[in-house]
């Protein structure tokens, strides 16, 4: 079967929740994927940062093929021989007392959210049900209808009612306005949640000060701070996690200055080198001990594949320097795109930080152009994604070598020049 057949049978017998572009992929490896008709191109989303240790790592196959053929999944009903030796190695490797282990990103943001809810009533005495947490505007968090509850996306959260209470929106980056809340709220407020980057709404950088200052806020009003790590951590911003900062460690301690300790970590995506859905919600002691045996769970939360892949994605991330790799590379792909945007009117700005980049198309979000240009970088030899219309994000595998960087960006470079608006 060709493309156009793939693709009529997804139309056919698939829900229609994605209008991906029209590439049909079929292998996959480090910075490249094939298409099935034996295309190549540099993967420039990497499954949404998922794929941070690069596609079909040996390393981390390996760990699967080996745990897969030995015992997949024992549920929790009993122990098995991987859940202790991951729990250890992840909670020492982020630095925080214990992990609770789920499945996907939003199952660990729900996780948090009832841990977090918990604790502000049987540690901080809020009235029952009445806890409130604290999020942002633009933020994503995950499709479940309690994270669509306190969306700002009509499309995320449209016609999905009722939504769950409990939600304040603050304006992301805005310590006047995350402040205010705080004194508004007061005593009902258990946590505040927040991406350290905003990876959907565009790949929106704050100020440096608003992640510490933010989490400086909560705990002078005793609010736990939660950080969604699940798109920036694993080294993708060039520090083992966002909020570890400039940071390059790649250990997350207090002692670095920059570091922010979250009370509340939660990790996804790229935890598994995008092998196999493995998310964590970590915290220390006086926060996760508010949870007792019957009082969440999952069947597959925690199972032997997910740990011992998970181990080997972590590892991989340590062995080949991901965090500076990440951290250099991207500050020579933003440099290149400044460059470009001095030879374009067609991008307004270039921003990340790391390998989290997305350049802002100079045209109306409602316009076809960044996808057009996505369509345009595909037939060189280049998969990106635009993200709200006129937002196109830039997130290669961190494997990327710099000649493959410089290759991508001559890619870019041409498409961009070459380009002729509709
Ligand atoms: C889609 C977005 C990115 C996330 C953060 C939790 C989750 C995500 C910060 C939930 C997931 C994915 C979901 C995927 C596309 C992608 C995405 F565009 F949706 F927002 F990356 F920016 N917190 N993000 O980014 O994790 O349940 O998906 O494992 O839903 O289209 P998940």
């Amino acid at each position: 079967m060709n493309s156009k057949q793939f693709i009529e049978l997804e139309d056919k017998y698939g829900a229609h929740n994605y209008h991906p572009l029209p590439v049909v992929l079929a292998k996959g490896e480090g910075v490249h994927v094939w298409d099935v008709e034996g295309k190549k191109y540099y993967d420039f989303l990497s499954a949404y940062s998922a794929v941070n240790q690069g596609h079909c790592h040996p390393k981390i196959v390996d760990a699967l093929v080996q745990q897969a053929k030995t015992l997949p999944l024992t549920s929790r009903a009993f122990h098995n021989d991987q859940l202790g030796p991951y729990e250890k190695y992840v909670t020492n490797y982020f630095g925080l007392d214990k992990v609770l282990p789920m499945n996907s990103g939003a199952e660990a943001v729900e996780t948090a959210i009832k841990i977090c809810r918990k604790w502000g009533y049987e540690k901080k005495g809020i009235e029952t049900n009445e806890a409130i947490i604290i999020v942002c505007g633009h933020n994503f968090h995950g499709r479940t209808v309690t994270i669509i509850s306190f969306s700002s996306d009509p499309d995320a959260m449209g016609n999905f009612g009722p939504y769950t209470p409990g939600f304040v929106s603050v304006p992301y980056n805005d310590l006047d306005a995350l402040e205010a809340a705080l004194l508004k709220y007061g005593d009902r407020v258990a946590g505040f949640l927040v991406e350290p980057i905003q990876g959907e709404a565009g790949v929106f950088v704050p100020d440096a000060d608003f992640i510490p200052k933010a989490a400086a806020l909560c705990q002078q009003n005793n609010v736990l701070f939660i950080a969604d790590e699940i798109q920036t951590g694993i080294a993708r911003t060039g520090s083992l996690l966002r909020i570890c900062g400039d940071c390059s460690c790649g250990a997350t301690c207090e002692q670095q200055a920059t570091y922010t300790k979250p009370d509340i970590l939660i990790l996804g995506k790229a935890i598994s080198g995008g092998v196999y859905p493995v998310s964590a919600v970590l915290a220390n002691n006086e926060v996760m001990e508010v949870i007792h045996p019957g009082q969440h769970g999952s069947t597959f939360g925690g199972n032997p594949i997910a740990c011992a892949v998970a181990m080997a994605a972590l590892e991989v991330v340590k062995d080949e320097k991901l965090i500076e790799n990440a951290r250099a590379l991207g500050d020579t792909f933003r440099s290149k795109m400044e460059e470009l945007a001095k030879k374009t009117t067609l991008i307004n700005l270039v921003r990340g930080k790391g390998l989290l980049n997305a350049i802002v198309i100079n045209d109306s979000p409602e316009s076809t152009t960044a996808w057009d240009l996505c369509v345009a970088l595909a037939e060189n030899g280049l998969l990106a994604k635009p993200t709200h219309g006129n937002i196109i994000r830039f997130a290669p595998p961190l494997v990327i070598t710099p000649e493959q960087l410089d290759d991508c960006c001559q890619i870019i470079e041409k498409t961009f020049l070459n380009f002729k608006k509709k």
